[in-house]
């Protein structure tokens, strides 16, 4: 399906109708991958709407709304993976970020990848990284931020994790973020997609 389609419902926020035309488009063969690939296409069409200031928050809001709708339904074919789960993941969108889809994404492509995740959320406090994975015994803690502001809260739980001196690799991404950026603060691995995130999370680990 194109994206104008997938973007028209989108830019309306009739999540009920992405989520229709997602699992339509399954239905009739098409992949996760491309379906994935057509909502993100409308989702950055409505984002340079939102920057250019041509649409505001509320519209935005219910734009992600409905990409979530969409997401929901590609959920069980992007983290489709066989046999045990390779390690322990404590993910989660860095204190003072509200931005989940990406994070949502890498997620699912990492369970997908045959990792399992403990997913804290949004706006997620430096410490509760750290005690969810002293807690769970988790082996990486994977932080996404979006936001320029929010790069310094990333900072600070690379810091806070390190101080406490954890046995657990910290991974990075999102945005504005960049592999320099990630060496700089001392994370283990920085990837720039979902799709890769897989990849580097193993390397992390030695897993391949
Ligand atoms: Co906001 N927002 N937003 N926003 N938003 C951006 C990020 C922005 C670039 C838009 C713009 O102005 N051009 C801009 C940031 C500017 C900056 O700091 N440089 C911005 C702003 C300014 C804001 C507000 C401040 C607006 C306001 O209130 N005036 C506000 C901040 C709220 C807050 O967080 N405190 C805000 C709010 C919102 C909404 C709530 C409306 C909504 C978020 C809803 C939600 O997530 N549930 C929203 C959205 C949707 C966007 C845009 C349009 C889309 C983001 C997105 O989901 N992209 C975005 C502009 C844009 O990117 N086009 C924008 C799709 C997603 C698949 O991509 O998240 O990049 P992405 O994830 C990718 C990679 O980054 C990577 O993999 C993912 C998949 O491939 N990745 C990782 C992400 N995390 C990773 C972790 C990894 C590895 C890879 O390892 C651990």
């Amino acid at each position: 399906m194109t994206s104008p389609t997938y973007y028209q419902a989108m830019s309306e926020g009739n999540a009920s109708r992405i989520k229709e035309m997602a699992q339509e488009a399954l239905g009739r063969g098409e992949s996760a991958g491309s379906v994935l690939a057509g909502l993100i296409e409308a989702l950055n069409i409505i984002g340079a709407s939102f920057r250019d200031g041509e649409i505001f928050l509320p519209e935005m809001m219910i734009a992600a709304r409905a990409m979530h709708a969409g997401l929901g339904v590609l959920r069980p074919a992007l983290a489709k993976s066989a046999g045990p789960r390779a390690a322990k993941v404590v993910l989660g969108t860095v204190q003072g970020d509200l931005h989940d889809i990406g994070k949502n994404l890498v997620g699912m492509m990492l369970e997908g990848g045959g990792f399992e995740i403990i997913d804290l959320g949004i706006d997620v406090p430096a410490e509760s990284f750290s005690e969810t994975a002293r807690e769970q015994g988790a082996q990486v803690i994977a932080l996404s931020a979006l936001l320029t502001t929010t790069m310094a809260q990333m900072q600070e739980t690379v810091r806070l994790i390190r101080a406490e001196g954890l046995n657990v690799k910290v991974v990075v991404g999102g945005a504005p973020v960049t592999a320099a950026f990630a060496r700089e603060i001392g994370a283990d691995g920085y990837a720039e997609d979902a799709a890769s995130a897989v990849g580097m999370v193993r390397a992390v680990l030695s897993m391949r």
